[in-house]
């Protein structure tokens, strides 16, 4: 290899949805792009999770891309929420409809980033020997995909075959006359529990905090449904770009409060049949009253009553820790209804937690579970797990985990001070895990490939958040969250789920449309808060 064919304009980390658009896009500028992806294939969270029922939570017809009208019109969805694998085929689609594959090594981890000062370039090695530099390193790492496998006493020790969620095999696991183990009740347990349950002997659920559930209200898709979709997509993209949650919905003119008890019921009976985690969003003032919160939350609560047969089965799947919400809610098929059947047993680990693995099943205080097959349902380093494991440095060999040893610190979940040309895609900071993750990506790429415009028409070789501006933009996330009842979880959104990790709220909760606004402003402000070649920025540069 001779330097010139590995040095890049840009390096791209991950062939996830917002990785394969950045490809895209940059290549759209003339860009040269070396793509990296540890997996042996395109998709991401989408080539890794292929446990049974797994589904997207967003609707098949919004959590797509819309940066390519044709792609859009022709690609037909078969269902309102698609599975795993048909999200995987249509994303294989768009990397072959686009030549996406060829920028990318597969097979390959990257093990460090590194900024050259002098050079005012990236250096990029991977796990298979390799070093190229980059002028921009982009981070597509994604937000849940690093997997998280408690440490719980003999964890390793089990016989059986044992596999997390979020690292299922490729070949099909077979269920058939087998003892299956699950453990955790997020929502890769509540999608698979159901359908384990229809293939094996028995399931046992070990449940540490039972979670709400909404019902998808799944169905296939029409040709006339998808008719009237296709004709209205640009007002349909339109609408999700100014909207909270990157979808085309929007919540009751009015608040909880402010409607009496038969509109309120009224209300939720709507939202309740649309389905799915949507239901959080009936009132603008769910998620920011307690008392508005209470009314979806005794509303669910009777309807999980009605779902379980035994009543002692029922109190114990309805969660008492969180307002509901501020844990992802979860969009289940069937699984309250799994309860009813003989062969799932609901083990309460509050009552009875694990005292350890073995070599035949799972030993709790009260009793001991053997099993064929265990399966982790537990969840994920989320949102800065998979920056964390490489070994980012920027200007006087800062390391990116040092720097976010309190908590993460972005300049609008892009950009961090001190790492100048590296851009974080859908990341902390950013509302991407709040919104819809397709159309995150895509404004976060079309952002960040305008910036390089403007870059490169202002002759300026380097840009880079200042301390200031990524302080502010913390300050801001921090007191958009404590304005809402989401801090008052321990989620994955808070870090609450990793042992160590800092009580943070992540994500930017102030809505997409928002966060839309305050980065074109940033934009058109001459890259405000960003330092350009080393000097602030003013509207001139
Ligand atoms: P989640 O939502 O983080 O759920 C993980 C589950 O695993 C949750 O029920 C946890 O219980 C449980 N868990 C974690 N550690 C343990 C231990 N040590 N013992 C028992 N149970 C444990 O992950 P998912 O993969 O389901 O979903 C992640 C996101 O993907 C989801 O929100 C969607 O956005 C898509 P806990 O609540 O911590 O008591």
């Amino acid at each position: 290899m001779t330097t010139q064919d590995s040095d890049f304009d840009a390096v791209v980390v991950g062939a996830g949805i917002s990785g394969l658009y950045a490809v895209y896009k940059f290549r759209q500028r003339g860009m040269r792009v070396q793509g990296f992806e540890s997996a042996e294939g395109v998709g991401g969270t989408w080539y890794h999770n292929r446990y049974p029922g797994a589904r997207c939570d967003v609707e098949s017809i919004d959590y797509s891309y819309s940066f390519d009208d044709q792609l859009q019109q022709e690609w037909t969805w078969t269902e309102r929420f698609a599975t795993q694998e048909e999200i995987l085929r249509y994303l294989d689609h768009v990397a072959d409809r686009h030549d996406l594959r060829s920028a990318y090594d597969f097979l390959t981890r990257v093990t460090s980033a590194v900024y050259d000062e002098k050079a005012g370039r990236w250096t990029v090695t991977t796990d298979t020997g390799k070093t190229i530099t980059a002028r921009f390193c982009i981070l597509a790492t994604g937000v849940l995909s690093a997997t998280n496998k408690p440490d719980i006493p003999g964890r390793d020790t089990f016989a059986g075959e044992s596999y997390h969620t979020g690292e299922w095999p490729h070949e099909p696991v077979d269920f058939a006359g087998k003892r299956v183990g699950v453990i955790g009740t997020g929502s890769s347990g509540i999608q698979a529990i159901p359908v384990i349950a229809e293939a094996a002997d028995q399931v046992v659920v070990f449940q540490r905090s039972p979670n709400y559930s909404i019902p998808a209200g799944n169905r296939r898709l029409t040709d006339d449904v998808l008719a009237e979709v296709k004709a209205n997509y640009a007002e349909r993209r339109r609408l999700s770009r100014i909207s909270g949650g990157g979808t085309p919905n929007s919540p009751h003119p009015k608040g909880a409060m402010e409607v009496d008890e038969a509109e309120r019921t009224r209300v939720y009976d709507e939202w309740w049949q649309r389905g799915g985690y949507l239901f959080t969003k009936a009132f603008p003032d769910q998620m920011v009253s307690k008392a508005a919160n209470d009314t979806a939350r005794v509303y669910v609560e009777a309807k999980i009553r009605e779902m379980v047969a035994d009543p002692e089965v029922a109190e114990q799947l309805i969660p008492d820790d969180h307002p509901i919400g501020t844990k992802r809610i979860v969009t289940d098929t069937g699984y309250f209804q799994t309860y009813n059947r003989d062969n799932v047993t609901l083990v309460n680990l509050r009552r009875t937690p694990i005292t350890e693995i073995t070599a035949s099943g799972v030993r709790t205080g009260e009793a001991s579970y053997d099993l064929d097959i265990l399966i982790f349902a537990t969840g994920f380093d989320a949102m800065t797990g998979s920056l964390s494991r490489i070994d980012i440095r920027g200007r006087d060999g800062r390391a990116l985990t040092a720097e976010w040893s309190a908590g993460p610190r972005t300049y609008l979940g892009l950009a961090v001070d001190g790492f100048p040309n590296m851009f974080i895609l859908s990341g902390p900071g950013s509302p991407s895990v709040l919104a819809n993750m397709v159309l995150m990506a895509e404004q976060h790429v079309d952002w960040v490939a305008s910036c390089m415009d403007h870059l490169d028409s202002h002759e300026i070789a380097t840009i880079e958040a200042t301390r200031e501006a990524a302080d502010d933009w913390v300050a801001e996330c921090n007191a958009k969250a404590a304005g809402t009842l989401f801090p008052t979880a321990n989620s994955w959104y808070m870090g609450a789920n990793i042992p160590g990790k800092p009580r943070v709220f992540m994500p930017y909760i102030g809505g997409f449309g928002n966060y839309n606004t305050i980065c074109a402003e940033v934009a058109a402000a001459g890259y405000k808060g960003f330092a350009l070649d080393g000097r602030a920025a003013s509207a001139d540069n």
